[in-house]
């Protein structure tokens, strides 16, 4: 087998044991390595850069990083030093890459093939975007979208509308949105989007922008190529366009995290089912698990602090497992009543699989 690609010098302090490196942008955790105590550690998070990161120089002054809020009644300009004294907010919530599971899609859609590791259970601590707007005078009339932009150098002689990273949210996302300089307890890495980061819980990781330079509220959705026509749910066959339905909220999904096949052979009898379930963007209530392919279910209990609506729950089952081999699935309910599907919404770019089928897993017991 092939020597596993070393961790690029921008992320040296992660844990590479935990981590499947893809390319210098795009790492993910290992389904091994989620543990059991609620929390992503921060050296174990999954890593996504449409871009190549800023300069690790954007970090020498953090209170100094600007961003321009625009689209409400009395626009400005402010810094990260300034946002730390207009409100203070802390959120555990889910960052889970539109494509997470994308290597779970037979057809094997272009992007990176990630598992199950491109999400994380991790906590933001920053100024509510509401309490930032309430600042400014409130949103500007006609401005149903939040937008905002990435902090990246971009290359010259590329159309930037091409390379930019631009999202645009529903302008009511900003109720529960973040505008973050902490992650984990510490100051947010590069990696993550420090100095400065745009949280959008319960969407899917590419509304959450890093290094965020400009928060403006828009009439129109951004025209980059990355909101207009990328992360869009295209069928197959079918040309992505603005007119397809972006990939913005999360819904009701879960994983085992243990046993798994790479355990080996498993003694015969008593085991526990463990595992991680979200709602997206409403709570997770509940959670099963199945040890014949989904034939028959048993509910699951919750483990480990309730950290809300956005955070993630573990779960365990205990279970009899006779000699054989056996697929073993989970399967979460959310409060408004979304039972987790069977199959995936096929779509070309292999976005939002939630198949409790295709996370099953096949174990073999003597
Ligand atoms: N931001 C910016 N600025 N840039 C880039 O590239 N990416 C995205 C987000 N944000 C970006 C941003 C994505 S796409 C994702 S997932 C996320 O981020 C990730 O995160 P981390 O921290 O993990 O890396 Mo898919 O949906």
């Amino acid at each position: 087998a092939a020597a596993p690609k070393p961790l690029p010098a921008y992320v040296d302090w992660k844990n590479a044991k935990a981590l499947i490196v893809h390319s210098n942008n795009t790492m993910e955790t290992k389904r091994s390595a989620y543990g059991t105590s609620v929390i992503t550690p921060s050296d174990q998070l999954y890593v996504r850069n449409n871009l190549p990161p800023p300069n690790p120089s954007i970090l020498d002054d953090r209170d100094a990083w600007t961003v321009a809020i625009e689209g409400v009644k009395n626009p400005r300009t402010l810094t990260v030093g300034e946002l730390k004294g207009m409100g203070l907010e802390t959120t555990a919530m889910v960052l889970q890459c539109s494509g997470n599971g994308r290597g779970y899609f037979p057809s094997k859609p272009s992007g990176t093939l990630w598992t199950v590791g491109a999400a994380g259970c991790v906590v933001w601590s920053g100024v509510p975007v509401r309490a930032v707007v309430e600042a400014l005078g409130g949103v500007a009339a006609g401005n149903p979208y939040m937008t905002g932009t990435g902090g990246e150098v971009l290359p010259e002689g590329l159309d930037p509308k091409s390379i930019m990273v631009e999202r645009s949210v529903p302008t009511a996302a900003m109720e529960d949105a973040l505008l973050a300089w902490e992650l984990n307890g510490e100051p947010i890495p590069l990696a993550h989007g420090g100095p400065l980061r745009l949280i959008v819980p319960g969407f899917t990781g590419v509304n959450s922008v890093k290094y965020i330079k400009r928060l403006a509220f828009t009439p129109k959705e951004s025209d980059a190529k990355i909101m207009a026509s990328s992360y869009r749910l295209t069928p197959p066959g079918e040309k992505a366009g603005p007119d397809k339905p972006s990939i913005q909220d999360m819904s009701v999904k879960s994983w085992i995290n243990s046993p798994l096949p790479e355990d080996g052979t498993l003694k015969a009898g008593k085991a526990l089912i463990e595992g991680i379930a979200f709602g997206g963007i409403t709570a997770v209530k509940s959670v099963e698990v199945s040890i014949d392919g989904g034939k028959n279910w048993k509910p699951a209990r919750f483990i480990g602090p309730d950290l809300g609506k956005y955070a993630w729950r573990q779960f365990v089952a205990e279970v009899e497992l006779p000699a054989g081999t056996h697929t073993l699935a989970s399967r979460a309910t959310d409060v408004k009543g979304l039972i987790q599907p069977e199959a995936r919404v096929e779509n070309v770019r292999g976005y939002n699989n939630t198949s409790w089928s295709d996370h099953a897993i096949t174990v073999t017991v003597a």
